[in-house]
């Protein structure tokens, strides 16, 4: 199935490589845009107002080729927006705040508890975790577990009230910055569920209230956020599985139309795939146009200041440089995914080994780097023969293994000399210019 993503990167490529752009080929280029945004489920009426409008804005005879080519992007990245959503929210979170979680089952409401508590804890607030899911069993440990594993204090409790899980916490909660609270889901939009949330509401009187949605349910959404809105004040919504869906684009639009907030979007599995939503970002992401201000931010909250360094740096890039940039990627995610957010090399093809290097590669190759001397870390060309059986002998590492390193080293050296911040300032000033 074609997302989004693709069938916008194809209806770029050709504009960009149309000779003329008379209204024959407008047309055409329109009725492709139209089949892409219907794909991603985006609401028929919506689309058919993209494209009118569109239409009307670039059938202008006065322009030439070129200057109708870079207009017509800039109409289709405007309308765009439009139909995702303008603005771009931002929860304002301070000591005291209370985050409440609420959704239908299976929605990502325990998952996207651990990851805000872990976004906002970067940002540095002391963040914890509460369990109010009293009902699925084993939810109390899966967010207990999650949150452990990210260094997040989790309150959970074999209790089956959730008002008294709170107020048996409440005191200790209190010591936090920000508390988010995970809640129970429901197969459909019940009775029963919406009793138990305005109870939970009324009790801990949250500073906001976020509606998870899963965005495979596509223009859905709307119906959804609609149903929880009449029942209990919804604040916000977070839209999750952003990442394996083609639908995001009628989900995101299905939203917008509902006049709710996306503040966050779920974008995988990992802790940190989560990102907040900037409709202008995420489109000129998928516009392949790059995305600097989100890749930096991304930095910001993943890394520590040693390994940002290690990212950035634009001195000699030695075989330590590469081995603690790798160890930086891989707390990002996946190196493809990271360069999903570089303007001009989200297209680019990467040599597939550079990406997901196992754990146990990494241990072998740092155990090789540690074997070696001062001046093999800084120019390992010299690394050779009997060089090289030393530095198998001293870290137990096969002569393969260090090979590979090697081999590894030099293409990424060759690819880019680190992801500097300055040359991604500079990718993107050539990509803003051109849009
Ligand atoms: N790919 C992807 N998977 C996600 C995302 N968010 C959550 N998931 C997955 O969705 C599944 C359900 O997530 P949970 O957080 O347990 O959902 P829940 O709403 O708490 O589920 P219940 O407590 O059973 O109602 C898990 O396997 C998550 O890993 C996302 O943004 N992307
Ligand atoms: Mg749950």
């Amino acid at each position: 199935m074609m997302g989004l993503k693709e069938g916008l990167k194809a209806i770029f490529n050709r504009i960009k490589n149309a000779v003329f752009l008379d209204k024959a080929e407008l047309d055409g280029i329109i009725k492709e845009l139209e089949k892409t945004m219907l794909a991603s489920d985006v609401d028929v009426s919506l689309v058919m107002n993209l494209s009118q409008e569109i239409k009307r804005r670039a059938l202008r005879e006065d322009l030439k080729t070129l200057e109708k080519k870079e207009l017509l992007t800039k109409f289709i990245y405007d309308e765009i927006i439009k139909i995702l959503g303008e603005k771009n929210y931002e929860l304002k979170l301070e000591k005291g705040s209370k985050v409440l979680l609420i959704g239908l089952y299976g929605c990502g409401k325990t998952t996207t508890t651990v990851k805000l508590a872990n976004f906002y804890s970067k940002q540095g607030f002391k963040t914890c975790v509460v369990g109010l899911d009293v009902h699925r069993p084993a939810a109390q440990e899966q967010l207990e577990q999650l949150a452990r594993k990210n260094n997040i204090k989790a309150f959970v409790s074999k209790e089956s009230d959730p008002i008294k899980i709170w107020k048996n916490y409440e005191n200790e909660i209190k010591k936090f910055d920000i508390a988010f609270i995970d809640s129970a889901g429901r197969d459909a939009l019940d009775e029963n569920l919406i009793k138990e949330i305005k109870n939970i509401y009324n009790f801990i009187l949250p500073t906001y209230v976020l509606l998870i949605i899963p965005a495979d349910i596509g223009q859905i959404a709307k119906k959804q956020a609609e149903f929880f809105s009449k029942a209990i004040k919804i604040d916000g919504i977070v839209l999750t599985r952003m990442d394996g869906t083609a639908k995001a684009g009628g989900a995101l639009a299905s939203c917008k139309q509902a006049n709710a907030k996306v503040y966050f979007i779920g974008v995988g599995e990992k802790i940190n795939d989560i990102e907040r939503f900037d409709p202008k970002q995420y489109v000129s992401r998928l516009l392949g146009l790059g995305d600097l201000q989100s890749l930096l931010e991304k930095i910001r909250i993943t890394l520590g200041e040693k390994e940002k360094k290690a990212i950035v740096s634009e001195d000699k890039f030695t075989l330590l440089n590469f081995y603690e940039q790798i160890c930086a990627m891989q707390k990002l995610g996946s190196f493809k995914k990271l360069l999903d957010f570089i303007p001009g090399l989200s297209n680019m093809n990467i040599p597939s080994g550079l990406i997901d290097i196992q754990e146990k590669k990494l241990k072998q190759w740092k155990a090789a780097i540690d074997s070696m001397t001062k001046l093999e870390r800084e120019s390992p060309e010299i690394i050779t023969g009997s060089r090289l059986s030393r530095i198998s002998k001293g870290s137990h590492v096969p002569i393969s293994e260090i090979k590979e390193l090697l081999r590894q080293y030099k293409l990424v050296k060759e690819f880019s000399t680190g992801i500097s911040e300055k040359k991604i300032s500079k990718l993107a000033k050539r990509f803003g210019l051109n849009f």
